[in-house]
């Protein structure tokens, strides 16, 4: 078995230390970090989503195979850092009200982090007043809000609003990403960008900041 095929079924067994192991043998061997990150341990998480669907996964197991895959990605962050000697800016991101799935956020944070950027993380089920009280506090450049429940996109849309109703809406720029979200929907809702994943999240970031 490779490495990459431990790491997809350590995280399909929900078995962290697995996970973990065959991140540290699979870097070991020489294999890039992005290669690690997609076609181990992403790729085991899609096929978990497919087995929920199925009904083959429940709730708990897709709880112990979220563990196992944050287990593999704390060791893999700073082989996935970049480094960038000029700090790009500030982003605050947050998964939104009432979603509490928080490992691409996490991924897209770490990501920006080692690009460059200052990243204040409000943590999951983020309403649109932390949103709005974030930007107050901390100032940043932007803001990136995370949705993987297609019930929880409008939150989006709420803290949009919140920001414009504030009189922020002008100071900051809004990125939006997550599994059910898409291009045309950050358009609907006057967001500034859409990104599907997290490598071009930080390419987002970095245009939206007028940084190449
Ligand atoms: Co949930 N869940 N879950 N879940 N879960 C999904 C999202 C689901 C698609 C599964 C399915 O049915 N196939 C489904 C949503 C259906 C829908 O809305 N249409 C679902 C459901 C239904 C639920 C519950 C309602 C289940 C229940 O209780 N009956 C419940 C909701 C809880 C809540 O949030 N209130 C629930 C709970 C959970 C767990 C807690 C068990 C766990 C989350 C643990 C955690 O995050 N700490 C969980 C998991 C693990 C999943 C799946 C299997 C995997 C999600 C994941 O981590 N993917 C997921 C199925 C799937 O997505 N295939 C599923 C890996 C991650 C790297 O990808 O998050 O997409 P992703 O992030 C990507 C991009 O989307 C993008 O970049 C990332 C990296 O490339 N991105 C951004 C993300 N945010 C971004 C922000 C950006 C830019 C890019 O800018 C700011």
């Amino acid at each position: 078995m490779s490495n990459l095929e431990a790491i997809y079924n350590a995280v399909l067994d929900g078995n962290a230390p697995g996970a973990e192991a065959g991140v540290k043998a699979a870097l070991a061997a020489g294999a890039p970090a992005e290669t690690v990150l997609k076609d181990g341990l992403i790729a085991a998480m899609a096929e978990v989503g497919r087995l929920f669907e199925e009904n083959e996964y429940f709730v708990p197991e897709m709880l112990v195979s979220a563990r196992a895959m944050k287990a593999g990605l704390a060791y893999l962050k700073p082989h996935l850092a970049e480094g960038s000697a000029t700090p790009a800016g500030k982003v605050v991101v947050g998964t939104v009200k009432g979603d509490l799935h928080d490992i691409g956020k996490n991924l897209v944070a770490m990501m920006l982090e080692g690009s460059g950027f200052q990243v204040i993380d409000l943590g999951t089920d983020v309403t649109p007043e932390k949103f709005v009280n974030a930007v107050k506090e901390h100032k940043p450049q932007v803001i990136g809000m995370s949705a993987l429940l297609t019930t929880t996109m409008p939150s989006m849309s709420g803290t949009v609003k919140a920001l414009t109703e504030a009189g922020l809406r002008g100071q900051v720029k809004v990125m939006i990403g997550g599994a059910p979200v898409t291009d045309a929907f950050a358009r609907q809702i006057g967001a500034d960008g859409y990104s599907p994943d997290a490598s071009s999240a930080v390419r987002l970031a970095r245009s939206l900041v007028g940084v190449r």
